[in-house]
């Protein structure tokens, strides 16, 4: 899953991409370097960012969705809100990846399950403005756990099929480095509860702290590692910025998995 994000501030490449001809032409790159999906957000999520409003989020997202969708491009809507789900989805989106598994919108639920659509179901200890204040948990995955199985049975509940749902624990959201890392640690876990498993480490700052790479965009060597490892532990989904790079590692990795070509 590659990452366009249509944003002025995202932690890693907030600007870069606002510019709507500019998204475009990345999501098609990152494509033709080998994503399968490609995620477009028009809202930062990263701590302490500030809420985009609606029309401003739409404006920024569906024409880049809808030129990617017509370019054969599969496209992941990342947000919260049902208004923009709805005109990403019928600007040709076909996943939504709401960060906060229906919790925001309840109704994303009924229109994903509407639109045939997949979706993503994502771990998060309250809200991106406050969630990295003093985050605890009594054990992280357990907690992490069995939030997203009420998130399945909420979603299944609303019409979405099962094998649309796919779960992420959500790294950097709501915790500490030890969390992320415990819950990288015990991935096999979450894949066990049998829907695909995706996760998001693309250039985090846990990433930054262990390595001293203050750069976001220096973070790559950091984010192949964790990714390469996830791979083993049976994750099928890497949210990542950086395509080329990862389908590279990731070929390598499976192919040593299996022992063959
Ligand atoms: N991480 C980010 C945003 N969306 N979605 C899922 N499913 N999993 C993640 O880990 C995840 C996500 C944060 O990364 P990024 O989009 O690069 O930054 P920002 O939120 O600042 O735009």
């Amino acid at each position: 899953m590659g990452i366009v994000n249509v944003t002025p501030d995202s932690f890693s490449d907030g600007g870069q991409w606002l510019d709507p001809v500019l998204a475009i032409a990345h999501g098609r790159e990152l494509a033709g370097e080998g994503a399968a999906l490609v995620d477009v957000g028009g809202e930062s999520t990263r701590p302490g960012a500030d809420p985009v409003d609606e029309g401003l989020e739409r404006e920024r997202t569906v024409p880049v969705v809808a030129a990617l969708a017509r370019a054969g491009v599969r496209v992941s809507i990342d947000t919260t809100k049902l208004r923009v789900a709805e005109a990403a989805l019928a600007a040709g989106a076909r996943y939504v990846n709401d960060v906060t598994a229906f919790r925001a919108e309840p109704e994303l639920a009924g229109l994903v399950a509407d639109r045939r659509a997949e979706c993503c179901l994502m771990h998060m200890r309250g809200e991106p403005r406050t969630m990295q204040d003093a985050p605890r948990y009594g054990d992280v995955v357990d907690d992490v756990k069995a939030f997203l199985l009420e998130r399945v049975e909420f979603a299944i509940s609303e019409g979405v099929r099962e094998e649309c749902i796919q779960l992420d624990p959500g790294i950097g959201f709501g915790k500490t480095g030890d969390h992320n890392l415990m819950l990288l640690r015990r991935l096999p876990e979450l894949v066990a509860l049998g829907f695909p498993v995706v996760v998001g480490v693309s250039r985090k700052s846990f990433l930054g702290r262990l390595t001293g790479r203050e750069d976001p965009q220096q973070r790559l060597p950091a984010t192949l590692a964790a990714n390469v490892l996830a791979l083993a532990a049976g994750v099928r989904v890497f949210r990542v910025h950086d395509v080329a790079e990862h389908v590279d590692a990731l070929t390598v990795a499976a192919a040593t998995l299996r022992g063959h070509a």
